[in-house]
């Protein structure tokens, strides 16, 4: 089912600690994401309703896909070229890389769970500047705005995608906090592209659990700059 009336978006108040995708804006429209802990009672959504809140540790753990969620009832319409900005409830730390997925049904929605290797990254915003001990980090845009916006690469073949917003929080050395969700997009367009082989990466386990971008202490010295795990963006084009 397509969502496209507002009536139906009824923010329920946030009720703990860490982050999650309230909503998400394409063009004019807000589509609900979940706001948490009410499955039975949460309005329909276009993102898959999670379990918890909790941090995933561990970059093998199921929930790194989709914190847990399974498929959502609704599905949001998006161009290929079009922006797609996520609203976080709140967020609270500034390190850590901002990055964002995409993975294509082979079908309909409710028999796609993201299985296999086929999900790759269309942004993300790791460190700039060469201090990891400050606030130079993707997730502290998001600290600061509690939104991320990201285009759907313009020659990206039309389709059913999972889109998938993960934070990264490294504020704990050697205690990494992953905090991703996933929602559904009808992509269209005239496009025909699709990532390169290399770009596809299975969910969980999108790099070693000792990947550097992962186990990066950001208070010891003589880290100056910093690479995101689970490799490049990969931007579209034609082949
Ligand atoms: C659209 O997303 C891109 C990143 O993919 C970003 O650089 C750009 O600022 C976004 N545009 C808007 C209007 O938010
Ligand atoms: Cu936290």
């Amino acid at each position: 089912m397509r969502f496209d009336t507002l009536a139906a978006l009824a923010l329920a108040p946030l009720v703990a600690g860490h982050g999650a995708v309230t909503s998400y804006q394409i063009g004019g429209t807000t589509y609900p994401g979940y706001t948490g802990f009410s499955p039975a009672s949460s309005p329909e959504t276009i993102q898959f309703q999670w379990p918890d809140y909790n941090p995933t540790m561990s970059v093998d753990d199921v929930k790194m896909r989709c914190n847990g969620g399974t498929s959502a009832d609704l599905s949001a319409p998006i161009a290929a070229g079009e922006n797609i900005t996520a609203t976080w409830g709140q967020w609270t730390h500034a390190q850590g890389p901002v990055m964002v997925w995409l993975f294509k049904c082979s079908g309909d929605f409710g028999s796609c769970q993201g299985d296999g290797q086929g999900w790759f990254k269309i942004d993300q915003m790791g460190m700039w500047g060469d201090n990891p001990n400050s606030e130079n980090w993707g997730t502290a845009i998001v600290l600061k705005t509690l939104k991320w916006s990201s285009m759907i690469p313009k020659n990206l073949a039309p389709g059913n995608y999972l889109v998938r917003h993960e934070l990264l929080a490294l504020h704990q050395a050697n205690t990494p906090q992953f905090y991703a969700e996933c929602a559904q997009l009808e992509v269209s367009g005239s496009g025909t592209a699709a990532p390169p082989s290399d770009h596809l990466y299975s969910i969980p386990t999108y790099a070693p659990q000792n990947d550097p971008g992962i186990t990066v202490d950001i208070y010891q010295g003589g880290h100056t700059s910093y690479t995101p795990p689970g490799g490049d963006v990969w931007s579209g084009f034609e082949f």
